[in-house]
């Protein structure tokens, strides 16, 4: 199948980030595009460079003001006394406050939900051109190819319409899952990264012509702890068209498989014309950063039952943090995905 790739994502270089109180390199790093590309190549599959598909694609999933922000934010944070290379939010509206700052300074605790998602000089060139990445695979899959595969970095799953965060920006597979949708009554999207797609579930939350159904460790303590739970269903004319399986921390293969064929099941009763996959590899047993215990076969399991559904399948690829790993993942998931399909 078809691997979208694309350079820009080098431009994003993430500085350190704070977890618990600690100044810690981020995870969020170039090397694993590296890794990922050269997996899918040495399987196979044919590199190729997405289009510019302008403006239009992202602008019809998220707020004009957030992309302004996005796009402006790096050099009105350099115009700050004593600046510094990344843009990172220290103060966010917490509830009871509805006030809209002007500045850059609260402007980026307005539209970042976390202080996760630094925003360095590169990272608008790079977080369009991952939009970019992701609208090429569902041209292709619209234009008749089985399936693609968008290599996106940054990672969008936890953006919303005009909220960024958890390492991202742009909703790479909601502007796709959009893009498809000028062109197919439903599509669906499936996400088994180990953190909760609250950016995705929220902009399709009202949504009954798009599917959301998520796997991931149970959000009552784990990022991103205020969305992904159970009873998250959709609102409007959405409700029933949104699915949350959370699931308890050290969960394995098996029990993972299972949630999955609920997951499928809700899929296949859908009946949508089209499947887009949330691909993350940060459920891997030894991710720094996970809760589950899913092994490079389990991953290779996972796509061998998404692939049999035969839906027409754009798969976009979000976290996954265990740089030595994520390679023989992917290589597992993609031979499980083509091997489901025969
Ligand atoms: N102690 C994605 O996988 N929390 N984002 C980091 C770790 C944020 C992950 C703190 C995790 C966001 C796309
Ligand atoms: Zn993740």
């Amino acid at each position: 199948m078809k691997t979208v790739y694309t350079p820009a994502h080098e431009r994003h270089r993430p500085p350190t980030i704070l977890t618990r109180g600690v100044e810690v390199p981020h995870w969020e790093v170039a090397e694993r595009a590296e890794r990922l590309l050269a997996a899918a190549a040495a399987a196979g599959h044919e590199v190729v460079e997405p289009a510019d598909y302008g403006r239009a694609p992202r602008a019809a999933v998220h707020d004009p003001g957030y992309l302004a922000f996005l796009e402006n934010a790096w050099i009105r944070w350099q115009k700050l006394p004593d600046p510094t290379p990344a843009v990172q939010p220290y103060a966010h509206p917490g509830r009871h406050m509805h006030g809209q700052p002007s500045g850059i300074e609260g402007q980026a605790g307005y539209y970042m939900a976390t202080g996760s998602a630094p925003i360095v000089e590169g990272t608008w060139e790079a977080a369009i051109a991952a939009a970019h990445a992701a609208t090429h695979a569902a041209r292709l899959v619209l234009d008749g190819e089985d399936a693609a595969y968008a290599l996106c970095r940054p990672p969008g799953h936890h953006a919303f319409s005009d909220l960024g965060g958890g390492f991202c920006y742009l909703n790479n597979i909601a502007i796709a899952a959009e893009y498809m949708r000028r062109e197919r009554g439903r599509v669906a999207v499936l996400d088994f990264d180990v953190h909760h797609g609250n950016g995705t579930q929220g902009i399709f939350w009202r949504r009954r012509d798009v599917l959301f159904v998520s796997l991931h460790g149970d959000p009552a303590d784990y990022f991103p702890f205020f969305a992904g739970y159970a009873n998250e269903i959709g609102g409007g004319d959405g409700r029933g068209y949104n699915l949350n399986l959370p699931q308890p921390p050290g969960t394995g293969d098996a029990a993972f498989l299972d949630a999955l064929g609920t997951a499928l099941e809700a899929v296949r009763h859908f009946a949508p014309e089209a499947l887009l996959v949330s691909v993350g590899f940060d459920a891997f047993e030894a991710d720094p950063i996970g809760v589950l215990k899913i092994t490079t076969p389990g991953f290779g399991e996972i796509g061998r039952r998404i692939g049999r559904l035969g839906l027409p399948t754009v798969l976009v690829q979000e976290g996954g943090y265990n740089i030595e790993a994520l390679g023989a993942n992917l290589s597992a998931f993609l031979g499980g995905f083509t091997g489901g399909r025969g």
